[in-house]
């Protein structure tokens, strides 16, 4: 019987609520496919930095890099640890170290799920450069608390770092319906986002098949809410994807169905899947998390396993539940109910 090893990292808030709801589904979608998911979980989080001063061990990603894959939940704790601080110790180095540079995240609405906008047939595939960028970390303050202070963050744009993951675009415009929106502000920022127009520009020769437009982000942005539908593919840098992708969520009826993969497409690392939403400090623990997104992930996490029919099977389950209304208004079906609800849709 096949089996595959996965790392649960659950984190912090309503991440340690939706990682267990996920992880259940998951199991049962494995028991009837006839495959094997042994979980593996890990403490790493803010609570595990106030005990231990780290995110994660200093030994941490080589520990991961056994895993067939990552299933994580949700990083921060505001008030017990900077955000800044979480991010840059686990969630930011796991995409680095393990070359995970395509954040792919689907904006489409689930049956039931009533979003804010009376477009209802989208389908938006964002692709979001997860190594580089903005959130490369690399700047500094000088004179710190005085007037002359000075905060200076670049943002790293290499050749090799913007041409994979367009290219990974284009590849996914290919097998969907051949459109391809490539994101930038290169009116503003002439450097790195002319550059990325010049290599979006010069990989369009290899995809003929592929219509290109390259917007700007924030004629983008207001693309999203008002023609949603014209929209296939949609590849952005680090901060843009980010961005773009909670208007994604929003559209689709809320951060709670907004799903994602940090994929290593070249498979030499595990890839990671994790729910778009962050720690939720205002309802963690309280039962009301909706776990769809999750599961959702978990269902890319599958696909991305080769585990494809257990993947739709998934989905149809996800699909059949909001359909009759389960988990579709914020707050009204406990993470519980909906859980049982995907599961029972699965057997
Ligand atoms: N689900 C993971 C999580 O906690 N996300 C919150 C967040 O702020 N993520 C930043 C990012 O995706 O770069």
């Amino acid at each position: 019987m096949k089996s595959y090893s996965i790392a649960l990292i659950p984190g912090d808030g309503i991440g340690r609520d939706v990682t267990a709801a996920g992880w259940s589904v998951l199991e049962t979608a494995a028991k009837h496919a006839g495959f094997v998911l042994t979980g593996t979980e890990f403490p790493w989080s803010c609570t595990f930095f106030k005990e231990t001063g780290r995110m994660m061990p200093q030994d941490g990603i080589e520990t991961l890099r056994a895993f067939d894959a990552i299933l994580l939940g949700a990083v921060g704790w505001p008030t017990e640890v900077p955000d800044s601080v979480s991010l840059h110790g686990l969630l930011l180095p796991i995409r680095k170290a393990f070359v995970q540079y395509a954040n792919i995240r689907p904006h489409r609405l689930l049956p039931g799920v009533t979003g804010p906008l009376r477009a209802e047939n989208f389908d938006i595939l964002c692709i979001r450069e997860n190594t580089e960028g903005e959130y490369s970390g690399a700047g500094g303050r000088v004179h710190q608390g005085t007037q002359d202070e000075v905060a200076v963050e670049t943002s790293i744009f290499t050749r090799a770092g913007v041409e994979r993951i367009l290219r990974f675009g284009f590849e996914q415009a290919r097998a969907r319906r051949g459109k391809l929106a490539s994101v930038t502000k290169s009116n503003a920022q002439k450097y790195s986002m002319v550059f990325w127009d010049e290599i979006t520009n010069k990989l369009a020769e290899d995809y003929p098949d592929v219509a290109v437009t390259s917007y700007h982000v924030d004629a983008l942005a207001a693309r999203m809410i008002m023609a949603p539908e014209s929209l296939d593919v949609v590849v952005a840098s680090n901060l843009f994807g980010d961005i773009l992708t909670d208007i994604g969520a929003a559209i689709q009826g809320g951060l709670g169905y907004a799903a994602s993969a940090n994929i290593n497409p070249d498979r030499s690392a595990p890839s990671m899947f994790e729910p778009v939403h962050g720690s939720a400090p205002d309802i963690a623990h309280l039962g009301i998390a909706n776990p769809i997104a999750t599961i959702w992930s978990g269902a890319m996490m599958l696909d991305h396993l080769g585990e494809t029919a257990a993947a739709d099977r998934i989905m149809k389950a996800v699909e059949a539940t909001t359909a009759r209304g389960i988990g579709t208004i914020a707050g009204k079906d406990r993470t519980e109910a909906v859980t049982a609800a995907v599961v029972a849709a699965l057997i």
